[in-house]
């Protein structure tokens, strides 16, 4: 049980004026992450009161004016008793100075938001309002703070059953540019919250969208592994993960298991803080895991012949939540979302590496799945080396590129100012061929539907003629075998019919992309070409719309409706004279190209995840999302 803190415990550090000043200083930023940082400040409050076994409940509800919060706990209630120096209640100090509480050090961790524990002070001093209510000791308290200005003493404001802490504030708009709360930012964070604190129950009420939802997990970060590995719809190759809850100097909980993905999924959080850039928690996990992994595959020669395990094959499919709390965390970087602290690295390996060690010998049926998902990325990588290089060995030998007879190469051999045209069809591709400037404008015809290469391995993917003659057409090798540098192209642009079978093409030529040359995409070296839908002749004059919105705004603009002037809708790149298709489509002062981004790497991949399984030209949409109108190019 921890020591019963009251107001002596508190030393009293300064006013807040500094806060409101340079607010920067303490909550990082007035933008939308300052402003949720107030939101974190108060939550972690309660919940530091909930891991001190104190409280069950913690409700945040957003009010109707989408700007104001009400955080509530059942914990004990600040203590409202008198500090023997200051003469101010406890409360009163803990919101009305920059002060170091008995929170912080001593044994319980101070969890903090998104900046370490600036303290509830920090909230008030920027809010135009806050109001703080406890019960204790059969009474309610009320005190009412303007921009941290107490108005008035603590007042009692009635009875009460229970114990526990209330607080009301809305942020100043004179700090804060936009003080609108973002819902889904607030949902998130407590769900994590939920996850990472098991059995804490976390409410949070929206009244603006009337939505009301509890979060509450008994299994926490178990709960939080299974739904990251459900949500991506991998498959475990193990059933039971691996847990582990320890104290070392740090307190370590951390579930892990390996999945089918391809790629490795760890979220790992420090003081309930997410860490997105990973940190010495993270290295010494890494550590451990592959320091127990090797161990056990030596000890029981489970190598197979010409087989080498490297690190990168033991992390494939590895999924994990790890969440380690410490009591001086040090973060670094511009986001504070690494962690520093040297000796959490060992912390965690020698927590991780035993233990692990210890669970493969006794479960050694889940032990030799594990080890076969690793031997399978190592087969699958080798493999895949081995026929990226021949694709580019192919090329190689002969000195001269070995270009697929399909490829209409440009005679520039100046890169800078060579795009490579992938078109659909071959009627397409005749088109483009003829239409284009040959000068620096390749053309790569594409037979039908390019296979679906989600979740393949690339072995298998280069069997596939269509993408092994793209792969040696832009030259820069694929998979572990990449090199932008030997991209022949300055981009590549993708040319697809404007219909759901084209929009499909498209879709798995940039899942390809994705997968297996994700460095094009980051680059933005890929776009999408924006084909005419429609032709619309009015008199002399020819007006090109690439959708049906875009055609209704041609003609509300000539201030024509569609029976006065003549609309030809194309079904297709092949049925376009090469002329047109030049005008419309190809020639670099007229055409409209949409760049393709990854802006948030996480939601594509669950996109792309996801992409396969339902109807592509419906899901196309989210990835024009990602594509932002590329007016910003030098073409
Ligand atoms: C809605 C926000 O802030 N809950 C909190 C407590 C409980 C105690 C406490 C907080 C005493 C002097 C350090 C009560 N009884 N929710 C909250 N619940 N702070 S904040 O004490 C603060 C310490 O400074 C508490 C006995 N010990 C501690």
């Amino acid at each position: 049980m921890a020591t019963e803190y009251t107001a002596k415990d508190i030393q009293v550090l300064e006013g807040l004026d500094p806060v409101r000043k340079r607010p920067g200083m303490y909550i990082g930023g007035v933008g939308s992450a300052g402003l949720h940082h107030l939101v974190w400040e108060i939550v972690d409050n309660s919940i530091d009161e909930a891991m001190n076994g104190h409280a069950s409940e913690i409700s945040v509800t957003l009010h109707k004016d989408g700007s104001s919060i009400t955080v509530s706990d059942n914990g004990r209630g600040i203590p409202i008793d008198k500090h023997p120096k200051h003469k101010k209640t406890a409360l009163e100090i803990i919101f009305s100075t920059l002060h170091a509480g008995g929170k912080f050090g001593g044994d319980n961790y101070k969890t903090s938001g998104g900046l370490h524990g600036v303290g509830a002070s920090v909230v008030n001093a920027l809010s135009t309002k806050l109001v703080a209510r406890v019960k204790r000791g059969g009474a309610e308290w009320t005190l009412e703070f303007k921009r941290g200005e107490a108005q008035g003493a603590l007042k009692k404001t009635g009875a009460a059953r229970g114990s526990g802490t209330t607080v009301f504030f809305s942020p100043d708009p004179t700090i804060f540019p936009r003080t609108e709360f973002d819902p889904a930012i607030i949902r998130e964070r407590l769900e994590i919250a939920s996850f990472l604190h098991r059995g804490v129950k976390i409410r949070f009420v929206d009244e603006a969208r009337g939505t009301d939802e509890t979060f509450q997990h008994e299994s926490g970060i178990l709960d939080y592994l299974k739904k990251i590995v459900g949500e991506r719809g991998e498959k475990a190759v193990h059933e039971a993960p691996f847990t582990l809850l320890k104290e070392n100097g740090a307190k370590i909980e951390v579930a892990f298991q390996w999945t089918e993905a391809t790629d490795e999924h760890v979220r790992s959080y420090v003081n309930g803080i997410p860490t997105g850039s990973g940190g010495t928690h993270e290295i010494g996990l890494r550590s451990a895991v592959g320091k127990a992994v090797r161990n056990f595959v030596d000890t029981h020669n489970l190598t197979p012949r010409g087989v080498t395990l490297t690190a990168d094959d033991i992390r494939e499919g590895f999924a994990c939540i790890l969440s380690v709390y410490v009591s001086d965390p040090q973060f670094q970087g511009q986001t504070k979302d690494r962690l520093n602290n040297p000796e959490v690295q060992t912390y965690v390996d020698n927590a991780v590496r035993p233990a692990l060690e210890q669970w493969l010998n006794s479960n050694r049926t889940v032990a030799e799945q594990i080890v076969a998902r690793i031997v399978l990325s190592a087969r699958a990588r080798e493999a895949s080396r081995a026929a990226s290089a021949a694709v580019s060995r192919k090329t190689a030998t002969s000195g001269r590129l070995t270009l697929p007879g399909k490829l209409s190469d440009c005679s520039s051999s100046a890169r800078e100012r060579t795009e490579l045209f992938i078109v659909e069809g071959d009627s397409a591709g005749g088109s483009a061929k003829q239409g284009r400037d040959r000068e620096i404008q390749a053309v790569l015809p594409l037979r039908g539907k390019v296979l679906n290469t989600e979740s393949v391995p690339l072995a298998k993917v280069l069997e596939n003629k269509e993408l092994a003659d793209l792969v040696v057409a832009m030259g820069c090798g694929v998979g572990k075998d990449f090199a932008l540098d030997r991209l022949r192209y300055a981009r590549v642009i993708l040319l697809a019919d404007a219909d759901s079978d084209g929009h499909h093409i498209t879709t798995l030529l940039l899942t390809f992309f994705y997968r297996h040359m994700p460095e094009l995409l980051k680059e933005g070296k890929v776009f999408v070409g924006v084909p005419p839908l429609y032709r619309i002749d009015v008199g002399k004059e020819t007006h090109w719309a690439v959708d049906d919105a875009d055609k209704a705004r041609i003609l509300k603009e000539l201030g024509k409706d569609e029976s006065k002037v003549e609309i030809t809708r194309f079904k297709g790149l092949g049925e376009m004279m090469p002329k047109v298709l030049w005008e419309t489509t190809l020639s670099p002062r007229s055409r409209r190209l949409l760049r393709v981004e990854i802006s948030d790497a996480l939601q594509t991949d669950r996109i792309i995840a996801d992409l396969m399984g339902k109807d592509p030209s419906a899901r196309f949409q989210f990835i024009m999302e990602h594509a932002e109108e590329a007016g910003d190019i030098d073409v």
